[in-house]
């Protein structure tokens, strides 16, 4: 069959479910006529590639379905950047850029540089199209890489600066391999002696705890992790990427660990006599620079990337497998009788968690005016919808929502930033465009919003109905507690200006611009803010006025 580049591209993203793509024009503009005319894809256009990137990573965390984002040429780099996120996350984003052109190469060629290199530490996958018969397994291979094993972004650059290579034709079948449409493609589940031996280490334990990281959230295996957890009686501590693979509220759920932490998790994890990690790389932000758990700890880890397994902690015994595939089995297989040997420790864990809502309960119902971040997060626990998305920035909104907030149901959704400020507002943007039928809030602070305020256009215009809450202290008070130590003590009054801003109004802003805004400046009006703000159905900022002395309370190692 004779067709164009654009028209096979076109008709494969639609093959693959894709439902949106982001972009800054001009690249592959065939292609987007061609979307009009054979799809129904909504063409995103936003105002800097880096937002477009994180769109693209919102819609595929929120969705498990591959994010597209595009850049021309010059706007490459830009794209790039905003890749560092998916790949720290795992998130399956596929970037097009356009490119050089054998014919003029090197002949100083208007806005052009090789952009290649620069995607090789941001992909799993880094190549080019040259010819146009090759975009049919270009583009499979794409989706295949992007969804499989560990999942992760890829990066296509298509000949010409805004790869003009789409208007050639050939003979070309678009075919399409629906398997390779969303995460996870494949399921292993070993049943082998090694699968054996890793639960019956997991039922011996006397002290145990899991870590479940961002591979059960990838897997879908939330509710087995919860199975798993009360047929033995395991306490279970998420990485921050894992928030919502068991509800806050569970009673054995312990809170986030690591750095961006609740007190109460860290310190179960550093009394437990064996760590279950289970889909996690063991990183330095969930095992707070591998000082929780020590290394050292009898461990086990079960993950879907060989090469994980045993990376940052010795252990007495590793598995190969997907993880609600695996810990499905674990649940058929494992011995219930073998619980009674840990109701010592649950009644420890118990306390323990006890101890930490004793401790911020005042802070967590304060009404305190400017506003305590730490409210808005237990507002926030309290009232958005059972089936939300709900999103958090790094920084501070990481350590506040890691900290303080909960899910209350496995049919709400968390999704984070791998750490970079700004990445939230735009992610909750293409959250919103995977799942218009969700709702979906976003925590950020100010400095986090101000890098991407031109997309509250973007939201505006396509009428992507996500609500944004601004912890608005005015500056980035994370900060405070880095500088105050680099003046070895107190920094100085004119130290603050270091991290500190003018005083703006975002709600305003945001009307300005077309969408709701609704500045909150005492907390018993935000559950009503919230509230008409998700009823609006249209983009909302929720302004917060919140107070600049607030810092999150620091890890603890144990
Ligand atoms: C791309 C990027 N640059 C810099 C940082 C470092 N950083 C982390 S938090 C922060 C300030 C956060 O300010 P804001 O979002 O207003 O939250 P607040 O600390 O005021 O609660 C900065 C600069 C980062 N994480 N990412």
């Amino acid at each position: 069959m004779k067709l164009s580049g654009a028209q096979v591209l076109a008709d494969m993203l639609a093959g693959y479910g894709v439902s949106h793509v982001f972009m800054v024009p001009a690249v592959l503009r065939r292609t987007f006529a061609e979307m009009e005319r054979r799809t129904k894809i909504h063409r995103i256009h936003c105002h800097g590639e880096k937002a477009a990137a994180y769109m693209a990573d919102g819609y595929a965390r929120a969705s498990g379905k591959p994010g597209i984002c595009m850049a021309q040429v010059v706007g490459a780099l830009n794209l790039a950047a905003g890749l560092r996120d998916a790949y720290l996350a795992h998130s399956p984003v596929i970037a097009f850029t356009g490119g050089r052109d054998a014919k003029t190469k090197f002949r100083k060629v208007y806005q052009e540089i090789d952009d290649v290199p620069a995607f090789e530490p941001v992909t799993k996958w880094n190549a080019t199209v040259d010819a146009v018969e090759r975009f049919p397994d270009m583009v499979r291979q794409a989706f295949r890489v992007a969804t499989s094993g560990a999942p992760g972004p890829v990066h296509l650059q298509f000949r010409g600066n805004e790869g003009q290579i789409d208007q050639e034709e050939a003979d070309m079948e678009p075919l399409v391999e629906t398997q390779f449409a969303r995460v996870p493609p494949f399921r292993p589940r070993p049943d082998s002696p090694e699968g054996r031996n890793f639960l019956e280490q997991l039922q011996k334990a006397e002290k145990p705890v899991i870590i479940a990281g961002g591979g059960v959230r990838a897997s879908g295996a939330g509710p087995e992790l919860v199975a798993l957890a009360e047929a033995l009686q395991i306490p279970v501590a998420t990485s921050l990427n894992a928030k919502d693979c068991m509800p806050g509220a569970h009673p054995l759920n312990v809170g986030v660990v690591g750095s961006y932490s609740r007190e109460s998790a860290n310190r179960v994890v550093a009394a437990a006599d064996l760590v279950c990690f289970i889909g996690t790389s063991a990183g330095g932000m969930t095992t707070h620079a591998w000082q929780v758990p020590k290394v050292g700890v009898a461990a086990l880890q079960l993950d879907i990337e060989p090469e994980t397994i045993g990376r940052n902690y010795p252990l007495k015994a590793g598995l190969l497998g997907d993880a609600k595939a695996c810990l499905s089995t674990m649940v058929e297989k494992c011995d219930r009788g073998t619980a009674a040997r840990r109701s010592a420790w649950i009644a420890n864990v118990k306390g323990i968690c006890e101890e930490w809502k004793g401790k911020y309960r005042a802070a967590l119902e304060s009404d305190a005016v400017p506003i305590r971040p730490e409210r808005i997060c237990a507002e926030l626990s309290k009232h958005v919808p059972d089936d939300a998305i709900v999103l958090s920035d790094t920084g501070h909104a990481g350590m506040w929502m890691g900290g303080m907030y909960d899910t209350r149901a496995l049919s709400q959704s968390f999704i984070r930033s791998a750490g970079h400020l700004g990445w939230a507002f735009p992610a909750g943007l293409g959250a919103k465009c995977a799942a218009p039928n969700r709702p979906v809030v976003t925590f950020t602070g100010d400095a986090g919003l101000w890098y991407h305020l031109g997309e509250i256009e973007t939201a505006a215009r396509w009428n992507i109905a996500a609500v944004t809450v601004v912890n608005n202290n005015s500056s980035g008070n994370q900060s405070k507690r880095g500088f105050d130590r680099a003046y070895g003590g107190e920094q100085t009054a004119k130290g603050r200006e270091l991290w500190t801003y003018t005083n703006v109004d975002f709600a305003r802003v945001a009307t300005d611009i077309g969408a709701l805004g609704i500045r909150v400046e005492r907390p018993g009006d935000f559950p009503k803010a919230l509230q008409d703000a998700l009823k609006s159905k249209r983009p909302a900022i929720i302004d917060v006025v919140t107070d600049i002395e607030a810092i999150a309370p620091a890890a603890v190692s144990g």
